[in-house]
């Protein structure tokens, strides 16, 4: 486990980054973002001729497929061919963990918007034309459209997966209190601004490339030759950057790239496939809805000692990513508390809707809801404050998770007292206290929320990644990396570490396209993991291509390297600035025939894991922080503001602390929206009725806390982070559960009778069905 000698020096050279440049960077993108010069999927040149394509797809949820009549399509002028799972010349098969997704649907559809068949035309206006005239003749099967019923009848995606640690039925005997209850929390639309999209040319020799909206070009990349029955060398993938993925395109952007290739594999032709926002959203899979239930047992002082789960995940039609969903729900089903007895247990139930998928959190979020929700419940009964058990419960240096993992470095008390002392909490619920007093019209709640969140992806292989860096001769640089740049700001984390370790400025640095020709076989951009994994690449990189120059400047100023330091583009010696510059040492190097392009590759050290046992060291670090939230409910409609959101969070030593602090609020805001408005509905038959924005509301300016305050917590960070700056990207999306419990602490002000119920999101409807129940 420990093979990567070389990662551990990484970080000896480097204690951060420059005060600097980390306080004043700003995101590379900002610019052309703001000049409406980005390029995404469907700002690429196209070639003439280009073809468009729409995909024709299930318009019921489960039955077998009688007949399709594509005469009449056919025949319609301008449209040049219809592809099915007849004209697939290698596998029909796009799933990435378990092979049970086919591309194109063949004699049975398992969900209502299931691809059937692609429609290649002139124009996207006549490939749609043609759609409406395809008649399809389905006969229809029994749908299920939630866990429970699937559990009911047996329908899973593969086998349960359970943790546990201590035991838990003897620590029940000893406890108390016990109580038990159920949960739901619903699903949610990733929403991205850019819909799924790619675009597929032809090269010679039958090669194809392809540029898509994905977050895994790697995925893609296998995915296609798959499914062409070519070789992986035959595809290029190309990826500028994602509006927005959210995990809604770690796996999910690739059967339209499989799609756009298959078509220009038969046509030889470039064939552009982007989805509208409808049919985006009736085709692809969303956060999974869980039905829990749970068992918490306490001792007399508060603290936990049994806790004991079952969470149905609805996975959908098809695997795609459910498996690693359903572990990370059990990595953090006991969030941010230490219990010593605790037995989970996941279920993957196969419904017919669509493959659900990573979403910001990929199950973690899920699983906290239920113990924040068994503590509340168990808060209730006992008649003190949630806040009581929690801090009676938060996770100490060396306890042990349920998968074994020893907790080091542990911020969770640190967080949650800074917040308590930072915010003076004690004066907020007293104020709420006072302010429900006084009132009956309005009520007011408040709650806090800790999180913890492992940092890595679970399965243990995939967490590497590499870095190609050039120096060209006049100096400037160009770097690629697998990172995929969606909007969180890795580009420009990637841009600070090569500047930070040549001393040059920024505008030296060119962050390429992320490109399978140049960095191959990688993992997606996901699991918060990517600034880290592709950051180290970066620093093993620039720090070999530094020893080298190092050297040559040493022979050019005939003193020892070990006195050398590159330093605001200048050479110094012994801190004596000299006057060789950052490009004559680059031309001195060229002279010298030196290498100037270095390769790295990075994979984190000590982490694994034993599926057989369910036991290991699955994560590099974990994140913590607690975020404090108070809210406002009109009690005569339902309505509520959120008045303030006040986190303390665990950055380690953040490198980009504006872009960080984005993240975070992001986050959190995205997380609210899961908990409180964003609500998917699927009527019986399996048909989405929250078809559009219409009818799916996620938060907007009006709907945002009216003050979010985020404190950093002084922490020494963590050797595995990149240059001690943590993962960012996922952690705090769960503070917005904190929001949950504040509404209902709010209902409670108003309606003492009210019986708890853990049934997200809490949308304004219920609430008000809450204050008079
Ligand atoms: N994707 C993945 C993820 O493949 N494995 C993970 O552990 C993960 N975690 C968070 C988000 N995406
Ligand atoms: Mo993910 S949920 O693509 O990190």
């Amino acid at each position: 486990m420990h093979k990567n000698k070389e990662n551990k020096v990484l970080d000896t050279k480097l204690d951060a980054v420059s005060k600097s440049l980390k306080q004043s960077i700003k995101n590379l993108d900002s610019y052309t973002h703001v000049r409406g010069e980005s390029l995404y999927v469907d700002d690429v040149n196209i070639r003439q001729g280009t073809f468009h394509a729409v995909v024709f797809d299930s318009p019921k949820a489960h039955g077998k497929i009688k007949s399709i009549d594509y005469s009449k399509a056919e025949a319609l002028d301008g449209v040049e061919r219809i592809f099915t799972y007849k004209d697939v010349p290698g596998k029909n098969e796009i799933g990435g963990i378990i092979p049970d997704e086919p591309l194109f649907a063949e004699h049975e559809v398992h969900f209502w918007g299931m691809p059937i068949a692609l429609i290649v035309a002139e124009s996207e206006f006549i490939a749609r034309k043609a759609r409406d005239l395809i008649d399809i003749d389905i006969e229809e099967l029994p749908v299920i459209t939630t866990a429970q019923e699937a559990k009911a009848k047996g329908s899973f995606i593969n086998a349960p997966r359970s943790f546990s640690l201590g035991d838990t039925q003897k620590a029940f005997q000893d406890c108390e209190y016990v109580f038990e209850g159920e949960t739901f929390s619903n699903g949610q639309e990733h929403l991205y601004i850019e819909a799924q999209g790619s675009y597929a040319e032809p090269l010679e020799n039958g090669n194809i490339k392809v540029t898509s909206s994905t977050q895994g070009p790697t995925s893609v990349q296998k995915t296609i030759a798959q499914v062409l029955g070519v070789a992986m060398h035959k595809i290029e993938v190309d990826v500028t950057r994602l509006g927005g993925g959210f995990g809604g395109k770690e796996d999910q952007a690739t059967p339209w790239a499989v799609m756009a290739a298959l078509a220009t594999y038969h046509l030889n032709q470039s064939v552009k496939l982007i989805l509208n926002r409808h049919d985006d959203l009736r085709m692809t899979g969303k956060r999974h809805p869980y039905e829990s239930t749970y068992k918490i047992g306490l001792s007399k002082d508060l603290k936990i000692l049994a806790y004991q789960t079952e969470f149905l995940q609805n996975s959908g039609a098809a695997a795609d990513l459910s498996p690693a969903i359903a572990e990370r729900t059990l990595f953090h089903a006991t969030n941010s508390y230490y219990v010593p007895n605790v037995t989970t247990k996941v279920l993957s139930c196969k419904t017919n809707l669509p493959p659900n998928t990573a979403f910001r959190g990929f199950g973690g979020p899920q699983g906290m809801f239920v113990i924040e929700s068994a503590i509340a419940k168990a808060a209730s009964e006992i008649g003190v404050s949630a806040r009581q058990i929690q801090e009676a419960n938060l996770l100490d240096e060396n306890d042990t998770f349920s998968y074994g993992q020893i907790a080091k470095k542990v911020e969770a008390k640190n967080t949650w007292n800074s917040a308590k002392n930072i915010f003076n909490s004690d004066a907020l619920e007293q104020e709420v206290s006072d302010f429900n007093k006084n009132n009956t019209a309005f009520k007011k709640g408040v709650s806090f929320m800790p999180i913890t969140f492992g940092i890595s992806f679970t399965n243990t292989p995939m967490n590497h990644a590499r870095a190609l860096v050039h120096i060209y001769l006049d100096g400037s640089i160009g770097i690629s990396t697998a990172a995929v740049e969606m909007g969180q700001g890795v580009n420009t984390k990637m841009m600070q570490i090569a500047a930070d370790v040549f001393s040059v400025s920024i505008e030296h640095i060119k962050i390429e396209t992320t490109n399978t020709t140049r960095v191959a076989n990688t993992s997606p951009s996901a699991a918060s993991s990517t600034a880290d994994l592709n950051g180290k690449a970066t620093l093993m990189a620039c720090n070999s291509l530094l020893e080298r120059l190092k050297i040559v400047a040493a022979e050019d100023l005939n003193v020892s390297e070990n006195n050398i330091i590159l330093k605001e583009e200048y050479v110094f010696v012994n801190d004596n600035k000299t006057e060789l510059s950052w490009t004559d040492l680059i031309s001195s190097a060229m002279l010298k025939r030196v290498a100037l392009t270095e390769n790295a590759h990075y994979a984190t050290p000590e982490i694994h894991f034993d599926k057989t046992k369910e036991k290991g060291h699955p994560f590099a670090y974990h994140v913590y922080g607690t975020a404090i939230t108070t809210t406002t409910i009109d009690c005569t409609r339902g309505t509520y503001e959120f008045d303030s959101i006040k986190i303390v969070h665990d950055y380690g030593k953040s490198m980009s602390e504006g872009i960080d602090l984005g993240q975070v609020e992001g986050a959190l805001i995205q997380g609210m929206g899961w908990m409180t408005m964003e609500e998917i509905a699927y009527n019986d038959e399996g048909k989405l009725l929250s078809n559009a924005l219409s009818t799916y509301k996620i938060p907007d300016i009006f709907s945002v806390p009216k003050s979010v305050e985020v404190i950093p917590v002084e922490t020494n960070g963590h050797e595995l982070a990149i240059l001690k700056s943590k993962a960012v990207g996922e952690p705090p999306l769960m503070y917005g559960i904190g929001a949950y419990f504040a509404l209902q602490n709010a209902i409670k002000a108003f309606n003492p009778n009210y019986d708890l119920k853990f049934h997200a999101p809490m949308t304004p409807e219920k609430v008000l069905m809450s204050l008079y129940s």
